[in-house]
């Protein structure tokens, strides 16, 4: 069975349940006290992930860092049918670029509300103008994209694991002070991601209504 080494409130371990439970694969959680105990830095776990950051997956000894990383594992290994990570070599520069976007997003966003809800010293103006940059950037690509009538990230009648990445921090945005107010391309895609069939909610995460 595949173990996820997780911690309810992330962002990164959040969008590696979704498709999880999006596959329908089942999965064992080990809930660290990353906040406050700061457990993801204790010597056990730094065993596993020497860069002490969550999510982890072990899945009968394949040992993967990197919520990124672990989609891809996770929807090529899983399935079989490539529509959540396709083969065809523009769809894959195409969600490749939009998994470097979602981690930028952890970076900005994700960061912003560590700041505000765990008390991280980050530099809350550039973090939020930083998050706010990335949301022009994907409000307007989401714009053109419905505009050519598409729903998700990346060309294709199916959303891909680029969604899923990207979703999140987008979607825990005001716990870091972020509105997406200004960005209605932005928060039509949200309400989409939160119809896929399997979808799971987290804390600050409400289902479609
Ligand atoms: N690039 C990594 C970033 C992971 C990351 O930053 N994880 C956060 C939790 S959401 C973390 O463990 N941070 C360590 C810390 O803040 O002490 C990924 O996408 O998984």
């Amino acid at each position: 069975m595949i173990r996820l080494y997780d911690y309810e409130l992330s962002g990164n371990c959040y969008k590696v349940r979704l498709l999880l439970g999006i596959l329908g694969l089942s999965f064992e959680r080990v809930p660290l006290d990353f906040y406050p105990e700061r457990e993801h830095k204790q010597s056990w776990f730094l065993a596993i992930n020497p860069l002490g950051e969550l999510p982890v997956i072990d899945d009968a000894g394949v040992i993967l860092r990197d919520a990124q990383a672990i989609l891809v594992y996770l929807a090529s290994r899983y399935d079989p049918a490539g529509q959540w990570y396709p083969r065809d070599p523009i769809a894959l520069g195409h969600v490749s670029m939009w998994l470097g976007f979602a981690d930028s997003l952890t970076r900005s966003a994700g960061a912003a509300r560590l700041h505000d809800t765990m008390f991280y010293d980050v530099d809350i103006d550039k973090c939020r103008s930083n998050a706010h940059a990335l949301f022009r950037v994907l409000d307007e690509h989401l714009w053109f994209a419905e505009q050519a009538g598409q729903d998700w990230l990346c060309a294709g009648a199916h959303p891909t694991i680029a969604d899923l990445a990207c979703f999140p921090y987008v979607m825990l945005s005001e716990e870091g002070g972020i509105s997406r107010l200004p960005y209605p391309a932005i928060r039509r895609w949200t309400d989409r991601v939160k119809r896929i069939a399997g979808f799971t909610p987290m804390s600050g995460v409400f289902p479609a209504g």
